[in-house]
């Protein structure tokens, strides 16, 4: 029997986490053989429907499952983690302000950088999900020097796979049919999709779609569609959210395809001119646990604008948590 993997998720009784967690014991990630030990960390008031998750899990029976551990503790919940998903996060209230929560969300990460600091494994692998999730990442891994900042990335991932599905429902085409998609910069509405490099069956994306379509639907659609999706559900996404965090730390851990890429929020280091110390989504691929910015991209004057707004957009939002880096 391997040893089990260590995997901490916070915000494990919100909806994003209970579409996560039992994925991950069925396999998803890590795959058949691999024992896990999950250490879910909420809040105190929480603690009580952590309890009812842990029984539901026991009741899948699950082989994989070795270990739970429950706690509100940051420390305890990274303790020998290898894997973290950083999903909890204060949800934005009626009234509340984009700003307000940057500052609420701004301590809840400076703390849990500090924890990682503090307990997590120098080799461990965090995905931040919880919004706004670039500059939480940005936070966690500054109050983390201990840990390298290539172990630091912020999901964009759901924003690349409903860009891909987009694309290939316009195109008539499969999923598997569509490669280098790219997002670049915030998880947000000023996100930049990308397909001026995309491939329908080998073929440039842009001769199978009008500009006009590109510009004025796909874009907005990509940007917007968290908010159309709670217009219609009552509620945000939480199983796509789920499944692109596993989708995210699969191809982390175990390599993108030849031929294709991903979209990663990852430490910038200047790559495209983007401004240093920012976690800004680029087009990567990733081999052996290790991820790299697709290089020599060719940007045009259209595409140049879209990054400069979304990294306008990041630099007021570390602006505002410059007291916590
Ligand atoms: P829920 O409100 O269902 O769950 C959040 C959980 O976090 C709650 O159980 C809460 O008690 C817990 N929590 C709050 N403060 C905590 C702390 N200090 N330590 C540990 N746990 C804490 O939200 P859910 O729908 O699961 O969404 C979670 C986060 O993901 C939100 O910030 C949401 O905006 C973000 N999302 C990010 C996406 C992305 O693509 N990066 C997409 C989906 C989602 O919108």
């Amino acid at each position: 029997m391997r040893p089990p993997v260590h995997i901490a998720v916070t915000g494990a009784a919100g909806q994003i986490s209970y579409a996560l967690i039992f994925r991950l014991i069925a396999g998803d990630l890590l795959g058949p053989e691999q024992p896990i030990v999950l250490r879910l960390l909420d809040v105190p008031d929480a603690v009580g429907a952590l309890q009812g998750i842990v029984m539901e899990l026991v009741d899948c029976a699950s082989p994989l499952l070795d270990d739970v551990v429950i706690t509100s503790s940051p420390q305890i919940a990274f303790q020998d983690a290898d894997l973290a998903f950083l999903v909890g996060a204060r949800p934005r209230t009626q009234g509340m302000e984009r700003q307000d929560l940057l500052i609420v969300n701004a301590g809840i990460f400076s703390e849990q950088g500090k924890a990682l600091n503090e307990t997590a494994k120098e080799t461990i692998r965090i995905l931040v999900v919880g919004n706004p999730a670039n500059t939480n990442a940005l936070i966690a891994m500054t109050n983390a020097p201990r840990l390298p900042p290539a172990a630091f990335s912020a999901m964009t991932r759901l924003d690349h796979n409903r860009a891909v599905s987009q694309l290939a429902m316009k195109c008539a085409c499969t999923v598997a049919e569509v490669r280098r998609v790219a997002i670049w910069g915030n998880h947000s509405t000023t996100q930049f999709p990308d397909i001026h490099h995309a491939l329908i069956r080998g073929q440039p994306a842009l001769d199978c779609v009008d500009f006009d379509w590109y510009a004025q639907d796909f874009i907005p659609t990509v940007q917007k569609r968290g908010a159309v999706v709670i217009e219609a559900r009552g509620k945000s996404s939480a199983a796509s959210a789920a499944n692109a965090a596993i989708d995210q730390m699969r191809n982390w851990l175990y390599g993108t395809p030849d031929g294709d890429w991903t979209s990663m929020a990852i430490p910038c280091q200047g790559q495209y001119g983007m401004a240093d110390d920012l976690v800004f989504s680029f087009p990567v691929t990733t081999h052996d646990g290790q991820y790299q910015v697709v290089p020599g991209l060719e940007l045009n004057e259209f595409s140049r604008k879209q990054l400069a707004l979304t990294e306008r957009e990041l630099l007021i939002e570390r602006e505002m948590v410059a007291h916590l880096l």
